[in-house]
């Protein structure tokens, strides 16, 4: 399932990336964007995961965000996670970057997440940008409020947003300097995330995709491995570390 190549630079090379998006976490539960049980064919990004979304009606975005916060207050990590928790051991340097917010990698015990799109279980003021986290807020209210008076937002990067900038920075670092990159799960369709995998690549890193489908950037790539991360990932910590 692995090529040689592969199994010789994890096991021989410094510097390892992984890209993570939402298929990673689909087997814990937490439904995917895209794709045909995506969230995106339900209900409209624009509406719920922007800023002129939520400043027309807040109480509706409110609403998701709790739904789902709920479902990932009732998931688990599941062993793609725990796969990736584990390369950092391996690997003398190990750069996890993800655009999951839903803090399963934290959960499986990796210790150096680039979270590019922030986190779900925090939040932030409008107006002075105070962060709240999952406890310290009135949960209760439909309009949770900052102490100054502005509105709580879910410390998430919506479409249109900038993402944070010194993570943003480490993840092009990251990008650029090791030697395997690896892309898990994501539609590779969302920027500036999708261009990391293509620059680890004009970089000179050897590229694998790990996906249940192709994307847009699977000829590209070097390697593409298909099938569940959940899966792949276990077997891959075994074919290279036994
Ligand atoms: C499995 C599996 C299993 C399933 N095993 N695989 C350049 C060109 C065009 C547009 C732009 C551009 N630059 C910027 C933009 C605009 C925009 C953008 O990219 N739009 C495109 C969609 C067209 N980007 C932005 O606005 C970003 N900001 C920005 O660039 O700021 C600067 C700027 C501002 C203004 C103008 C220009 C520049 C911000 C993007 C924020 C994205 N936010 C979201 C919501 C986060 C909050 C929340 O969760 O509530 O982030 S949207 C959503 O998509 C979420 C995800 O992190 C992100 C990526 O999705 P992901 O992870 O790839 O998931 P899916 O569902 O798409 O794919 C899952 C994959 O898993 C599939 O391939 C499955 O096959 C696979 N899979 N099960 C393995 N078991
Ligand atoms: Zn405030």
């Amino acid at each position: 399932m692995f090529s040689k190549t592969l199994i010789e630079k994890l096991k021989n090379l410094q510097c390892t990336a992984a890209l993570t998006g939402a298929g990673v976490s689909a087997e814990s539960g937490v439904p995917t964007f895209r794709g045909k049980d995506g969230i995106w064919k339900k209900m409209k990004p624009q509406e719920l995961a922007s800023i002129e979304g939520f400043m027309k009606n807040p109480e509706l975005v409110w609403e998701w965000y709790k739904m789902r916060r709920e479902i990932i207050s009732n998931v688990e990590c599941n062993p793609g996670h725990k796969a990736l928790a584990r390369m950092e051991d391996f690997i003398p340097e190990f750069w996890l970057i993800t655009q999951n917010v839903d803090d399963l990698h934290n959960k499986a015990g990796s210790r150096n997440v680039l979270e590019l799109h922030g986190n779900i279980l925090r939040n932030k003021c409008i107006k002075c940008q105070k962060i709240y986290t999952e406890t310290d807020f009135d949960a209760s209210s439909a309009l949770p409020r900052c102490s100054c008076g502005g509105l709580l937002r879910p410390d998430v990067v919506w479409f249109g947003e900038m993402l944070p900038a010194e993570i943003l920075h480490s993840a092009f670092y990251a990008s650029k300097k090791c030697d395997v990159f690896l892309s898990i799960g994501t539609s590779a369709q969302v920027q500036p995330a999708a261009s990391l995998p293509v620059l680890a690549k004009d970089s000179g890193a050897y590229v694998v995709e790990i996906n249940k489908e192709r994307t847009p950037i699977s000829d590209y790539v070097d390697e593409v491995i298909t099938g569940q991360s959940g899966e792949i990932l276990p077997d891959l910590i075994k074919a290279v570390w036994g």
